[in-house]
């Protein structure tokens, strides 16, 4: 049967299981998305259109790919506001589909702004559909690096929505996705050097959520007993109340940093980005890093030896060696755990204080405390903005169960929490789900507020209400780092929780400590019938929490 471009995408994505497709208009794509039942949640512009589908397909870990649609072709001002959220999504390593209009032949090189070399630079790859009959063909290369090896963005341009082909041609079978295994030798290898090493440390990254290796994690760890530090974006690839777990980030974890003499990392990059650790006196240190795409092998490290594959098979090889090496024993070594928690217990004790504390302006760390204490922390979703709130969260928040909470941002474009929290919404609706803001991610997500009551997605949002951009570091206002673009209209002017309730949101503006829990369980409570709802915390400045390790030694 002859049917067009847009036609026959909109069926391949229902093939692959796509139940909607995030968009902002126009994309020529979308009305046949729209005739062929495939659900289109409308952003109010195209980088939170990009950004929620990303978000789904990492909140998911892959297992459901998120699908946008944004206007490119000879009139990309849909893709160049687009870009932002692709580039974060490359920057971060997330397999989100992006279909756009491509530039139809005979109209290349007319504008400014170059549409293939621009995507080029934000994805896995770019794709453009030059004949129709390459519909199938495009599609199932687009799925296959979408659910195979190191996940990253593909994007699709369609230069000719409307050109016909025939669909029985060369029929479309959904992708499945492949996976490596690593091999056996360099699995014995890395045995060899960890049963030999003093005080190993495993390094766990995203790339262990993404493989759905958890368990496999946790049962390695405890095999060879061995403590966990997991990356912001791994945040919750291991359980933060195990006895191994030693942190995201804080003096806890510099401690172990600098104590190992061999690092395990499996599945990060290893990359020392702005929100990263670096490997103090890496020199001296055996890194055994393992990973699916050798790009990372000494990257910037040197490698002293790699594994190369998926993490869950690689965590599954890792243990079988090393027991079939101690005939099922493991690795003893003195009491690990006793010493994780003494060092955790000592880094932790000052947040622990304020999480308690009765002060007022609230401090936002008590805001955190009583959220941890309302939330089921098995069933929840939490994730931060970019500021204060991502260090601070990322220091103590309990993340139980992966993508309990979404660390994100190599580098943390502000805004993208709304469009996490409404994509865990959508990949787990009976969960309640928070983005946590300053003023300034606040800002970014105002004009997609509406969404929220239109498609009835009763999720939370947290404003750490603080009158300023805290940004990093010290702060910006006083002795901080940009003294002089800080101040913002703070409580005392503005009163968001009116602004925010005029447009139907559930609305609470707190500044009694004692008023913190019961006002964020009237919040997810009326978020349990679909209403979303806004509560603006009145607290102080407060910019302390854990900090990156650098690269040199301490
Ligand atoms: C798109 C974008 N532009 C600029 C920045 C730099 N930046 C990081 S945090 C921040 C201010 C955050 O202030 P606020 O939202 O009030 O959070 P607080 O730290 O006070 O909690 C800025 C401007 C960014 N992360 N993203
Ligand atoms: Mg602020």
């Amino acid at each position: 049967m002859t049917i067009d471009v847009a036609t026959g995408i909109s069926r391949i994505l229902k093939q692959e299981g796509v139940g909607w497709v995030s968009t902002f208009p126009v994309c020529r794509v979308n009305n046949a998305l729209g005739r062929e039942g495939v659900p289109m949640l409308m952003m109010r512009d195209d980088r939170y259109a990009v950004a929620v589908a990303d978000a789904f397909s990492r909140i998911t870990a892959g297992s459901r790919i998120g699908v946008c649609t944004f206007q490119g072709g000879v009139n990309a001002a849909g893709m160049q506001y687009a870009y932002a959220g692709m580039a974060q999504a490359y920057e971060d390593g997330s397999p989100v589909l992006c279909i756009t209009d491509g530039v139809p032949a005979g109209s290349s090189g007319n504008s400014q702004y170059d549409v293939a070399s621009a995507m080029k630079t934000v994805s896995k790859w770019f794709g453009y559909l030059d004949k129709p009959e390459r519909t199938p063909e495009l599609m199932r290369r687009a799925f296959t690096m979408l659910r195979s090896g190191r996940p990253g963005p593909v994007i699709l341009a369609i230069p000719n929505a409307t050109a016909t082909y025939d669909e029985t041609a060369d029929p479309y079978r959904p992708v499945k996705g492949w996976k490596s295994a690593p091999d056996p030798a360099d699995v014995r290898a890395a045995v060899d050097q960890l049963l030999g090493a003093r005080n190993p440390l495993i390094y766990a990254g995203e790339g262990v959520i993404y493989a759905g290796a958890s368990e496999d994690l946790k049962a390695l760890a405890e095999l060879v007993n061995v403590p966990v530090i997991t990356t912001l974006k791994a945040k919750g690839a291991f359980p933060e109340n195990h006895p191994l777990f030693v942190g995201v980030r804080g003096d806890q974890v510099a401690h172990y940093l600098n104590k190992s003499d061999l690092i395990l990392a499996i599945g990060s990059s290893l990359s020392p980005g702005r929100f990263s650790h670096g490997i103090p006196d890496a020199a001296k240190k055996t890194i055994i890093h393992c990973n699916v795409d050798e790009l990372h092998i000494n990257k910037m490290y040197p490698t002293a030896h790699a594994v190369i594959g998926d993490a869950r098979l690689t965590l599954q090889a890792l243990r079988q060696e090393v027991s079939d090496r101690t005939s099922g024993a493991g690795r003893t070594a003195g009491n690990v755990a006793a010493e994780v928690r003494a060092a955790r217990h000592e880094a932790l004790a000052r947040y622990r204080q304020v999480m308690v504390s009765d002060e007022k302006p609230i401090n936002p760390y008590r805001v955190y405390g009583d959220l941890m204490e309302v939330l089921d922390l098995r069933n929840s979703f939490v994730t931060h903005e970019s500021g204060n709130t991502r260090d601070q969260l990322s220091t103590v928040f309990d993340t139980l169960i992966p993508r309990g909470f979404l660390g994100w941002g190599n580098v943390s474009t502000l805004g993208f929490s709304l469009a996490a929290a409404i994509a865990a919404k959508k990949a787990f609706p009976g969960r309640a789900s928070v983005a946590v803001t300053g003023e300034a991610g606040l800002g970014y997500m105002l004009g997609n507020l509406e969404v929220l009551l239109r498609e009835k997605l009763g999720i939370t949002v947290v404003h750490i209400s603080n009158g300023g951009f805290a940004g990093y570091g010290p702060g910006f206002w006083g002795p901080g780092h940009d003294p002089f673009t800080h101040q913002v209209l703070g409580p005392d002017e503005v009163d968001m929780s009116k602004v925010i309730g005029a447009l139907g949101f559930h609305t609470e503006r707190v500044s009694e400590p004692a008023e913190i829990i019961p006002a964020l369980r009237r919040a997810l409570d009326v978020n349990t019938s679909g209403r979303p709802a806004y509560i603006e915390f009145i607290c102080c400045q407060y910019p302390v929490y854990g900090q990156w390790v650098g690269r040199s030694a301490e």
